[in-house]
């Protein structure tokens, strides 16, 4: 038997192989993307929105290829290479992005108070939204799927709760690195309302419309595969099988790394 998550659907699909297909060419930054991962789409997104020129490497981090250890030290994606240098964690890849392109397009607020309000949402998205959302994947137990349910509409209201202004952004009129903190589990909301019975309607009317928003964003759809390549994917999850290091830390309790 193989590695248990390694047999992935190889490549991207629909939209986001056009923008894969145009990002062949060598660049200073190197985007090592697994089509399929949330994580990588947060930063992939701030390369659109940023109009970064740079290089997409598709990777499977099921494989942990030495080469990639190398780059990324759990074998995670996204990595991103920098005029040769390695960076990983998608979180500290955007900020770097926001810090080493200071002529693009900004992603954090001028002043020092909304830029704290950006990164106590984004830390709200890791410890909070995330884990609960791999909690309904994962579930097997009716209670236990209504109970994670629950957690994720207060934590989806409690997101809202912190916008800055009247949006239609976390941050009001401009897109920030809160959005896209959350932004690709936005468009992956789908895969629990076929097979957990999740409802949007049971969040806050400011969720929704958030929601709505952002998932309408060109740079959120040019990084988007075909659908049914997801499900592959995720049927591993809702079934408890995957083996991906979230799967196994939701599994054991613990912090998603
Ligand atoms: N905290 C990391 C980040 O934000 O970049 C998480 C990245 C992550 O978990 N990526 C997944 C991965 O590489 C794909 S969506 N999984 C391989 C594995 O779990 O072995």
């Amino acid at each position: 038997m193989g590695i248990p998550d390694a047999d992935i659907f190889p490549n991207a699909t629909g939209n986001a192989l056009k923008t894969v297909e145009a990002h062949q060419n060598p660049a200073d930054v190197t985007l090592y993307a697994g089509w399929f991962c949330p994580f990588v789409q947060r930063t992939w997104i701030a390369l659109e929105e940023k109009g970064i020129p740079y290089q997409y490497k598709e990777e499977n981090p099921y494989h942990k290829d030495k080469e990639f250890l190398k780059l990324s030290p759990k074998g995670l994606v996204p990595a991103l290479v920098y005029k040769g240098r390695p960076i990983h964690e998608s979180l500290v890849i955007n900020e770097f992005l926001e810090d080493a392109f200071p002529d693009t397009k900004p992603l954090l607020p001028a002043d020092p108070y909304e830029r704290a309000q950006i990164r106590i949402a984004i830390d709200h998205v890791t410890k909070s939204i995330i884990p609960t959302f791999f909690k309904v994947l994962q579930s097997q137990e009716k209670d236990a799927q209504q109970a994670a349910l629950k957690s994720l509409y207060e934590a989806f209201n409690a997101f809202a709760a912190r916008f800055i202004g009247d949006g239609p952004f976390f941050a009001g009129k401009d897109l920030s690195l809160a959005d896209l903190a959350l932004i690709p589990w936005i468009g992956r909301l789908y895969i629990i309302e076929k097979n957990r019975g999740f409802d949007i309607s049971n969040t806050d009317a400011k969720f929704q419309a958030w929601a709505k928003y952002v998932t309408e964003m060109e740079s959120f759809k040019k990084t988007t595969s075909d659908y049914v390549h997801y499900e592959q994917i995720y049927g591993r999850y809702l079934r408890n099988e995957a083996q991906s290091e979230a799967a196994k830390a939701t599994r054991a309790g613990g912090i998603i790394p």
